[in-house]
C-alpha cells in the first residue's frame, strides 16, 4: 500500500474547514480525513468533514454516480441512452445554437455551481453564457440563499460580504445572531461563538426556535416567525430614542440618519410586542447590550434571507452597526454567513445576472469594455433573469418573445431543493431544452435530454472562497472515473464545438486569467496560495507577504462610491401566505446537521445516511401533538395549498405552538412540495421560512409505511439500476 497525505478543503459548509486526508494510492481510495490547521477550522472538523467523503467509492446507496454521458436520442418519451462525448457535445452546442438562433440567447439561462467544481467552472460558465451565448442570465443557487445578503449590503456597506473572518467571532464581546443556526449549518463557525462565550462574550439569540445557540445564549429572543424586521427597527428605536447611538459615528460615515429616525419612531418595542410577540423590556435590554461594545457582531443566516422581505430586514440589521459605530475593526461588523462551500466563489467569479467576476456590474460601460476586450466579443449590457423567475418565465411569460427555452442546469438539483415542486417540475416538462451537469442521478437529471457527467471534488483542483473571503486551494486526492470529465472541460468543449473557443490547459491557467482581470482578487496567486493556505480578498498586491483583508470599512470607510454606510428605512410586512382556517399552522424549513442540501453527496456516504434517512421529521410543539394526537415517530401527513408529502411527527419543545419546522433534504418527506414561490422583490429569494400547513394524522400507519418504502424504491430504481436505461420516460410519465 502507497499512502500519501494531502491537505484539501472541505467540500460542505462555507466553514472552509482544512482537512488532511489519508489515500491509498494503489486502491485509490481515501482512507482516513482529520482536521489540518485551517485559518477558520484551526484542526477541528465536523463530522461532515470527518465522515463526508465516502461518496467518493460510490457505495450507491441513494443514488449512482455517473460515468458516462447519458442522451435522449428520439425526443421526450425516449430513454437516456449512453453516449460518447463528442455526440453529448455537439447535442448540446446544436441545441443551443439553434435555440439561440430561433429565440435569442435571452431564451437561454445556464447556472453556476456553489458546489465541488470550482471558482475556475465558474468562471469558464459564466465566460461561456455572455461571451459564447451572448446573455447575462446566469445564476445560481446563491439566489435562494444569501442574495437578500450581497443586495442588502452592497447598498448600505457597498460590499455583500462578511466584514469580518471567522476566527475574530470568537473575540466579540457581544453577538446578535439572528436567524442563524451554526451548530447545525456550520458547526467549526459555531464553535467560534461557544469560544467567544466562554471569553465572556454577551450571546444574543433572536429566533423561533431554541436553537442550541438560543441554549448557549444569555438571551433568546423566541420571536414570531416572519416579524424579523419589527425587531430590527425595533433595536434601531430604542438606541436612537435613548441616545446610545455613535453620533460621531453617524455624522462622519454615513448617511440617511434623518429618514431611519423619522420611520422607527413609531417602532418602540412596546408597540411591535404585537408582531413580534417579544417582551420589550428584553427587546429594550437587547439594543442596550449591542450598543454597549464596540466589538459587538451580527451574524445571521437564511431566518433572515428566505423571506419576501429579506432584503430589507439585511438593510435593517445593517443600520445597527452602523448607529453604533460597529463596523473597521476587528471582531465587529456583519456575519451574512454563506453557506454552501463556494457560495461566496460562485459569486466572486460572477455567475450572477448582474456582476462580472469580481463584482463588477454588467452596466458598467467601463467593466464591459475590459471583459469584451478580454473576451473578444461584444458584450449584452442589460442584467440577466435570476433563476427563481425561470418558472414564470417558462409556463407565463411576460411577453411570448421572452419565453425561456432552454435550462442548462450546473451542480444544482431546483427538482429538490426550489420552493414549489409541483410548479418547478411542470417548468422542467415545458421546456424545450435541459442539460444537467451533475456527478450524480438527481431529482432534476431525470427531465434532462443530456446529462454532462463530472469530476467530483476530491478529483480535480481549483480554488473555493470560504463565507469570510478566504480562497483556499482544493485538491486532487483520487482519480475519477474512466468517462467523467472536469466540469471546465465540459463547458469549454461545447463553447468551442459553438465557435467561440475556450482550450484551457488546467485550472491554475483559468485562475490566472480571472485574477489578471479582477483587481480585488489580483493578489492571490496560486504560489501565494500555497504558500500562505489562504488569501482573504480584497487582495490587491501580489508581494508575497500580504494574505488579503481579514475584516472590511476600516477606519469606518464603506466599500460605496462616496465612503458612506447607508441607513435604510422600511417598514415591516408580513409574510405572503398567512395561517388560515384551512391551513392553521406556519411551516418553517430548515437543516440537520448530518445530512447536507439535496443529499446526493451525504446519502451516499454510509456513516452519515446511518444517521437519519427517508421520510425525515416534522419537528412538532408536544401542545399540537397532544390536540392531533399524534405521538413520536408517527408517521403524519403535512399539507399545503401546494402538495402534501409524509413525514414523522418529532415532538419538540424546542419550537413553537404555531409553526412546524422540516428539514428539505428528504425525497419522500419533500418539504418543498409545500413551500411557496413568493419572492423578495429585489434578490428574488423564495420565502422558504414561511407558509401556512396543516399536519394531519394518518390511522393506517402500516399502509404509510408501505408508501414510504414504495416510493423510494421506486425513485431509486429509477435513479440507480433500472436494467431498461436510466430514467425511461422520465419528462413524459412520472408525476413525483
Ligand atoms: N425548503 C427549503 N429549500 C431550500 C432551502 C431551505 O432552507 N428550505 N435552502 C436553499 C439553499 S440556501 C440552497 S443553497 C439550496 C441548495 O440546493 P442545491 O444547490 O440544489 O443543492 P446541493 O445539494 O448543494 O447540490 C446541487 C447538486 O450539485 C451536485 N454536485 C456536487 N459537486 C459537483 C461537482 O463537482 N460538479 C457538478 N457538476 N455537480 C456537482 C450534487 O450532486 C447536486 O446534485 O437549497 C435551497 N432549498
Ligand atoms: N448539515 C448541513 N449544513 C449546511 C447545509 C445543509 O443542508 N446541511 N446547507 C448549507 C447552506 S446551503 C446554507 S445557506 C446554510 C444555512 O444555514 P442557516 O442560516 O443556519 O439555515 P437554516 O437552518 O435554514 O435557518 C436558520 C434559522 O432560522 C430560523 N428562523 C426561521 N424563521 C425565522 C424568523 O422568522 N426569524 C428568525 N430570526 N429566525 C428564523 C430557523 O429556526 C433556523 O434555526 O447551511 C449550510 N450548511
Ligand atoms: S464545518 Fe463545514 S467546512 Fe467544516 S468540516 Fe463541517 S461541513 Fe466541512
Ligand atoms: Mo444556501
Amino acid at each position: 500500500m502507497t499512502v500519501k497525505k494531502i491537505v484539501s478543503t472541505c467540500v460542505y459548509c462555507g466553514a472552509g474547514c482544512q482537512i488532511l486526508f489519508t489515500v491509498d494510492d494503489k486502491a485509490n481510495r481515501i482512507i482516513d480525513a482529520e482536521g489540518a490547521p485551517g485559518h477558520s477550522n484551526d484542526g477541528t472538523l465536523c463530522l461532515k468533514g470527518r465522515y463526508g467523503w465516502d461518496f467518493l467509492n460510490d457505495p450507491q446507496i441513494l443514488t449512482k454516480r455517473l460515468t458516462g454521458p447519458l442522451v435522449r436520442r428520439n425526443g421526450r418519451s425516449s430513454p437516456l441512452e449512453p453516449a460518447g462525448w463528442d455526440e453529448a457535445v455537439a447535442l448540446v452546442g446544436d441545441r443551443l445554437a439553434q435555440i439561440k438562433k430561433e429565440s435569442g440567447p435571452d431564451s437561454i439561462l445556464c447556472t453556476g455551481s456553489a458546489r465541488g467544481p470550482g471558482n475556475e467552472a465558474n468562471y469558464v460558465m459564466q465566460k461561456f453564457a455572455r461571451a459564447c451565448l451572448g446573455t447575462n442570465n446566469v445564476d445560481h443557487c446563491a439566489r435562494v440563499c444569501h442574495a437578500a445578503s450581497v443586495a442588502g449590503l452592497l447598498v448600505s456597506l457597498g460590499s455583500g460580504a462578511m466584514s469580518l473572518s471567522v476566527p475574530e467571532i470568537e473575540d466579540a464581546e457581544v453577538i446578535l445572531n439572528i436567524g442563524y443556526n451554526g451548530p447545525d449549518s456550520h458547526p467549526i463557525v459555531a464553535r467560534r461563538i461557544v469560544r467567544a462565550r466562554q471569553k465572556g462574550c454577551y450571546v444574543i439569540c433572536a429566533d423561533p426556535r431554541r436553537t442550541e445557540t438560543a441554549r448557549i445564549s444569555q438571551k433568546h429572543l423566541q420571536l414570531k416567525g416572519g416579524s424579523n424586521l419589527a425587531l430590527a427597527n425595533s433595536l434601531a428605536n430604542v438606541i436612537i430614542s435613548e441616545k446610545l447611538h455613535d453620533p460621531d459615528f453617524v455624522r462622519e460615515h454615513t448617511k440617511g440618519f434623518e429618514e431611519l429616525r423619522t420611520l422607527v419612531e413609531k417602532y418602540s418595542p412596546e408597540r411591535t410586542a404585537g408582531i413580534t410577540g417579544l417582551d420589550p423590556g428584553e427587546v429594550r435590554e437587547t439594543a442596550r447590550i449591542y450598543a454597549s461594545s464596540k466589538h459587538s457582531v451580527i451574524l445571521w443566516g437564511m431566518g433572515v434571507c428566505q423571506f419576501s422581505q429579506g432584503v430589507e430586514v439585511v438593510k435593517g440589521l445593517a443600520n445597527l452597526g452602523l448607529l453604533t459605530g460597529n463596523f473597521g475593526r476587528p471582531s465587529t461588523g456583519v456575519g451574512p454567513v454563506r453557506g454552501q462551500n463556494n457560495v461566496q466563489g460562485a459569486c466572486d467569479m460572477g455567475a450572477l445576472p448582474n456582476y462580472y467576476p469580481g463584482y463588477q456590474s454588467v452596466s458598467d460601460p467601463a467593466s464591459r469594455e475590459k471583459f469584451e476586450k478580454a473576451w473578444g466579443v461584444s458584450l449584452p449590457d442589460k442584467p440577466g433573469l435570476t433563476l427563481t423567475r425561470v418558472p414564470e418565465f417558462v409556463l407565463h411569460p411576460p411577453d411570448p418573445g421572452k419565453k425561456i427555452r432552454a435550462y442548462w442546469i450546473f451542480g444544482e438539483d431546483p427538482a429538490q431543493s426550489d420552493a414549489h415542486l409541483a410548479e418547478m417540475r411542470e417548468t422542467l416538462r415545458k421546456l424545450d431544452f435541459v442539460v444537467v451537469q451533475d456527478i450524480y442521478m438527481n431529482k432534476t437529471a431525470r427531465f434532462a435530454d443530456v446529462i454532462l457527467p463530472s469530476t467530483s471534488w476530491g478529483e480535480h483542483e481549483g480554488v473555493y472562497s470560504a463565507c469570510d473571503r478566504a480562497f483556499q486551494r482544493v485538491r486532487k486526492l483520487v482519480e475519477p472515473p474512466a468517462g467523467v470529465l472536469t466540469d471546465w472541460e465540459i463547458i469549454s468543449r461545447v463553447s468551442t464545438h459553438m465557435g467561440y473557443p475556450m482550450k484551457y490547459k488546467n485550472a491554475e491557467e483559468i485562475w490566472n486569467e480571472l485574477v489578471g482581470l479582477c483587481p480585488s482578487f489580483y493578489g492571490a496567486t496560486y504560489e501565494k496560495l500555497e504558500k500562505l493556505g489562504h488569501v482573504q480578498w480584497p487582495c490587491r498586491s501580489r508581494d508575497m507577504s500580504d494574505a488579503g483583508t481579514p475584516y472590511l470599512h476600516k477606519n469606518g470607510l464603506f466599500a460605496t462610491k462616496d465612503g458612506l454606510g447607508v441607513f435604510s428605512a422600511s417598514e415591516w410586512r408580513p409574510p405572503v401566505e398567512v395561517e388560515n382556517e384551512e391551513y392553521p399552522l406556519t411551516l418553517s424549513t430548515v437543516r440537520e446537521v448530518g445530512h447536507y442540501s439535496v443529499r446526493t453527496m451525504t446519502g451516499n456516504c454510509r456513516t452519515l445516511r446511518n444517521l437519519e434517512d427517508e421520510p425525515g421529521w416534522v419537528q412538532m410543539n408536544p401542545a399540537l401533538c397532544e390536540s392531533l394526537q399524534v405521538g413520536r415517530g408517527e408517521l403524519v401527513r403535512v399539507a399545503s395549498a401546494r402538495g402534501w408529502c409524509l413525514s414523522r411527527c418529532l415532538p419538540t419543545d424546542r419550537v413553537r405552538a404555531d409553526a412546524v419546522y422540516m428539514t428539505y433534504q428528504w425525497w419522500i418527506g419533500a418539504c418543498n412540495e409545500l413551500t411557496v414561490g413568493s419572492l423578495d422583490p429585489v434578490s428574488n429569494t423564495p420565502e422558504y421560512k414561511y407558509c401556512a400547513c396543516r399536519v394531519e394524522k394518518i390511522d393506517d400507519q402500516a399502509g404509510a409505511a408501505k408508501h414510504v418504502a414504495d416510493e423510494y424504491q421506486r425513485l431509486r430504481l429509477e435513479m440507480l439500476v433500472d436494467p431498461k436505461g436510466v430514467g425511461a420516460g422520465a419528462r413524459g410519465g412520472l408525476a413525483a
